[in-house]
């Protein structure tokens, strides 16, 4: 296997959604930011985010995460089934865990540089890692949309790291259960599909990528408990770090939400998220927090004879 591909991950799972952390083994990127380094990965190395991610050693609820030295800290650029993403919550959680398995958190705080910004992490004495995320925002409230097959749904447009619409009112019929969870992904995807194809996107003109309903919670300490459509065909196993952000965006800015305040969030297989803000300069602050554990440490080869190497597609 002279002509082999190594490249050394660890995997840990934040509330059941899976992180994959490259450690060591990717080349070099071109680029002096993460945006930067993000387009060079997209641009020349995408064949190994689909080895990495997809199957044959992953599937679509994979996240990966790229761990980069930069001069002042840790830089990362996250990447999924389809594509890459701006933030992502559990996989900052997962990351911290990371660093603290590889013995490379030297103080509990870091401050790691994404291509959304630089999100504040800080792993507490019980394992748990609190998350000051990128500034969230509440674009449009009560956007109504015609969903072919479904009617009328009601939601907001919010920004967290990425983008969401946070379904209102149109899904009263739908439990939010694991049970459900079929039933869920259609129902959602259906929802982004109509979003695209009536042209909406966030003020910056992203596709909004990411669709969230919400339900009665289960756990003690929950608030609410929700359902997340990620990027592609799989939905999040964790109540969604950015998800949450974009949602603590919506309470603010009905007044649901004061500053200080902490709130459950539940996701779909029963996990917590904390979340809470702090405003600064007229920017809303979300932290959440979380807690990852640390599933494997490998090797993982991509064999120059195997034509399945690169991911089925
Ligand atoms: O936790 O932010 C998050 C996230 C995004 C996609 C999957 N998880």
């Amino acid at each position: 296997m002279s002509g082999s591909t190594r490249i050394q991950v660890v995997d840990s799972h934040t509330g059941g959604e899976p992180t994959r952390v490259v450690v060591a083994g990717f080349p070099d990127l071109e680029g002096d930011t993460m945006a930067e380094k993000r387009a060079d990965f997209s641009a020349r190395y995408d064949h190994l985010r689909r080895g990495l991610i997809l199957e044959p050693r992953g599937s679509d609820i994979w996240v990966g995460a790229l761990l980069l030295t930069t001069e002042t800290g840790f830089g990362t650029v996250f990447f999924n089934d389809v594509g890459m993403l701006g933030m992502c919550g559990h996989g900052t959680i997962g990351l911290v865990e990371t660093l603290h398995h590889l013995g490379r958190l030297s103080e509990p705080v870091i401050h790691l540089e994404t291509p959304v910004g630089t999100v504040r992490a800080e792993r507490h004495e019980n394992g748990e890692v609190t998350l000051q995320n990128v500034a969230a925002k509440a674009e449009v409230l009560d956007l109504a949309i015609e969903v072919p097959g479904i009617g009328r749904v009601v939601g907001d447009v919010a920004y967290g790291g990425n983008y969401f619409f946070l379904v209102r009112s149109g899904l009263e019929d739908l439990e939010v259960t694991f049970a459900n969870r079929a039933k869920l992904l259609q129902v959602t995807t259906d929802i982004r599909q109509a979003l695209i194809d009536q042209g909406y996107r966030g003020e910056n003109g992203q596709i909004i990528d990411h669709v969230e309903v919400f339900g009665a919670p289960t756990q003690p300490g929950a608030k609410s408990k929700n359902f997340v459509l990620c990027p592609g065909t799989a939905f999040d196993r964790s109540p969604c770090g950015t998800g949450t952000s974009s949602k603590v965006a919506t309470m603010v800015a009905r007044g649901e939400l004061k500053e200080g305040e902490e709130f459950g969030q539940e996701s779909i297989t029963g996990s917590i998220f904390y979340a809470s803000f702090q405003s600064k300069d007229g920017q809303i602050l979300p932290s959440i927090r979380g807690r990852a554990y640390i599933t494997a440490q490998s090797t993982l080869i991509f064999d120059e004879n195997d034509p399945l190497r690169w991911g089925i597609v």
